[in-house]
Parts: structure tokens; C-alpha cells; sequence
């Protein structure tokens, strides 16, 4: 039986090659981690089901390659990088970059530090993310795919995001509709 659901919201991560996106995703999915390195080259998704505020919001997560064709109709983009690799910390420049050439607009983001169970081998200092350009009001969270830390967190707020402004989006349809209706009521000589 179709699991039933209010929402269905398509996200999609990106970020260089190793940063941990396909983890990210089967312990989001699945609750499951793996330590061998598989490189995705099938460009695939995971989909679970999250309960927020009331309602069912379907995610369908989309892995990538590099690959921008997929940008188009993701809902939401996951930036990833690996805070043991600096290159990769660097590299969310361009691929911020690469959303705003290609993403659709209005598209909700979000920013990983993955790995954060490897203190001891961090090059990314936390308060560097806070200095990467704010024009984006872009959301960070430093997660774990390997100890599941503030994975379910960093899913479910950007689910919230888009959540809310798809709902600010449908008021205004729902009272447009309603200012139509009563425009030709005002026809009819209504009152
Ligand atoms: N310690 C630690 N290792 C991780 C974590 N997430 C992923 N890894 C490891 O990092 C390696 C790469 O993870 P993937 O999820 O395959 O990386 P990816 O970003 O999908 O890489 P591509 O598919 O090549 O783009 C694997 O060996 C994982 O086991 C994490 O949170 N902590
Ligand atoms: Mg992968």
C-alpha cells in the first residue's frame, strides 16, 4: 500500500567527492553506516518519511555525482564538506556557485561539516563556516554520518524551511482563489 503524506519534498547534496554525502543519506534513510569508501557514479535517492508540525513530509533524498542537471526541481540543497579536508571546505564557494548558475529559484539550503566524530583530526574550525558569505542565510549544522549526530536534525530543519514557506506560498494561492470568488460574487450583485 502508497504510504500516505501531506508533502513530498525532493532534496538533493552535493559537495566534493569523499565528504560522506551517501553516508549522510543511508543513516538518514536507513540508520545504517558504512567505513568502506564506495564512489557514487548512479545518481540515485532514499526516501523516508518524517512527521513535522502536524504533517507527513515525504523526503526523497537524491545523491549525486557531479552532475547539475539533477539541480533542477530539488526543493532543497544540502552543501557538504568533510571537516577533517580543508579543500572541501574551500570548494563550498563554488559549489554554492554552481546551485545559483543552475538551481531553481527559490531553492531552501543547507550547510554540513560531516565527519564531526573526528575531532582529533579536524582542519575546519567551526567558526569558519559562520564566515562564509551570509547573503544566503544559510542554515549549518556539523554532523556524523558514522555516529548519527545531529543527522535527523539537520534533515528535518530544512524539511521545516521549505515546509514554511511552501505553506506561506499555498495562503497566498488560497486567498488569491478567495478574492477571485469574491470578485464574481460582487457580479451576481451578492450581498
Ligand atoms: N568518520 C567518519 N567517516 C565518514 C563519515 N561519513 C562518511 N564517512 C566515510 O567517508 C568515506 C566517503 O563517504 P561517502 O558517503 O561514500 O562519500 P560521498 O560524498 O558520497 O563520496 P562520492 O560518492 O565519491 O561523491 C567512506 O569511507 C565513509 O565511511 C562520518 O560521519 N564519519
Ligand atoms: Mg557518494
Amino acid at each position: 500500500m502508497a504510504e500516505a503524506y501531506d508533502h513530498l519534498f525532493k532534496l538533493l547534496l552535493i559537495g566534493d567527492s569523499g565528504v560522506g554525502k551517501t553516508c549522510l543519506i543511508i543513516r538518514f534513510a536507513e540508520d545504517n553506516f558504512n567505513n568502506t569508501y564506495i564512489s557514487t557514479i548512479v545518481i540515485d535517492f532514499k526516501i523516508r518519511t518524517v512527521d513535522i508540525e502536524g504533517k507527513k513530509i515525504k523526503l526523497q533524498v537524491w545523491d549525486t555525482t557531479i552532475s547539475t542537471a539533477y539541480y533542477r526541481g530539488a526543493m532543497g540543497i544540502i552543501l557538504v564538506y568533510d571537516i577533517m579536508d580543508e579543500k572541501s571546505f574551500e570548494n563550498i564557494q563554488n559549489w554554492m556557485k554552481s546551485i545559483k548558475e543552475n538551481g531553481s529559484a527559490g531553492v531552501e539550503h543547507l550547510l554540513l561539516g560531516n565527519k564531526c566524530d573526528m575531532e582529533a583530526k579536524r582542519k575546519v574550525q567551526k567558526e569558519q563556516a559562520d564566515k562564509l558569505p551570509p547573503e544566503q542565510g544559510i542554515r549549518f549544522f556539523e554532523t556524523s554520518a558514522k555516529s548519527s549526530r545531529n543527522v535527523d536534525e539537520a534533515f528535518s530543519s530544512l524539511a521545516q524551511d521549505i515546509l514554511l514557506k511552501s505553506g506561506g506560498e499555498e495562503k497566498r494561492k488560497k486567498q488569491k482563489g478567495k478574492e477571485g470568488r469574491e470578485r464574481k460574487g460582487e457580479g451576481r450583485g451578492m450581498d
